[in-house]
């Protein structure tokens, strides 16, 4: 498959799975799965099909590991706009952790602290180089540095999805630094 196609089918499954299932007629568990057969079923009921090893392909090929496919059951690892509780257990996090943004962020972020805006969680990186990815997405990056391991020992729960991003109900400000 060519990358043009893995990037339009990772962005339909996103769509589908995170954020609109409805829109296709999907119902997903309360953990976010929904049979694969289902999926590929509503997919080609409404005008975008994809064969069973497309849907394998882009599961196993994708950069972030955006899905997991298992037991015939496909789920978004993160970042669901629609109420999903993925069962992760709260997890200790290493010492620093890390968040991509922009400057235009920058001074909401200052006054309220990191937000999961239309998310269900702030999402962290484990690194700086994935963080500056996150950010530049929108612009030129802000890499904020997250005292993660300070706001596990005050009491905030932390948890790691299955491709590895940390995720929190909120940063309160006193917990990041900001580049000068
Ligand atoms: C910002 C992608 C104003 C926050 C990525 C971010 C990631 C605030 C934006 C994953 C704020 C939300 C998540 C506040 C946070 N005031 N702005 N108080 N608090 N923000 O997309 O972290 O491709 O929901 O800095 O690679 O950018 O979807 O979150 O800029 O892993 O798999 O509000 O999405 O992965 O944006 O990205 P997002 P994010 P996928």
């Amino acid at each position: 498959m060519d990358e043009r196609r893995m990037t339009r089918i990772s962005k339909y499954l996103a769509r589908h799975l995170r954020h609109d299932p409805q829109r296709i007629g999907l119902v997903l568990d309360p953990a976010g799965w929904v049979e694969a057969d289902a999926l590929l079923r509503a997919a080609a009921e409404h005008g975008f099909p994809i064969s069973a090893e497309e849907l394998r392909e882009v599961v196993a090929a994708n950069d972030k590991r955006r899905y997991t496919l298992e037991d015939g059951r496909i789920r978004a690892n993160q970042g669901h706009s629609v109420p999903v509780d993925l069962g992760l257990p709260v997890t200790e996090p290493p010492e620093v952790l890390y968040h991509g943004t922009v400057g235009r962020f920058v001074a909401a972020i200052r006054d309220e602290g990191l937000r999961p805006m239309s998310r269900h969680h702030v999402h962290l990186s484990p690194d700086r180089e994935t963080a500056t990815r996150v950010g530049a997405r929108r612009g030129a990056p802000v890499v904020l540095v997250v005292a993660a391991g300070a706001m596990h020992r005050d009491g905030h729960a932390f948890r790691r999805s299955a491709n590895g991003v940390w995720l929190a109900d909120h940063v309160p400000p006193r917990y990041l630094r900001f580049p000068s």
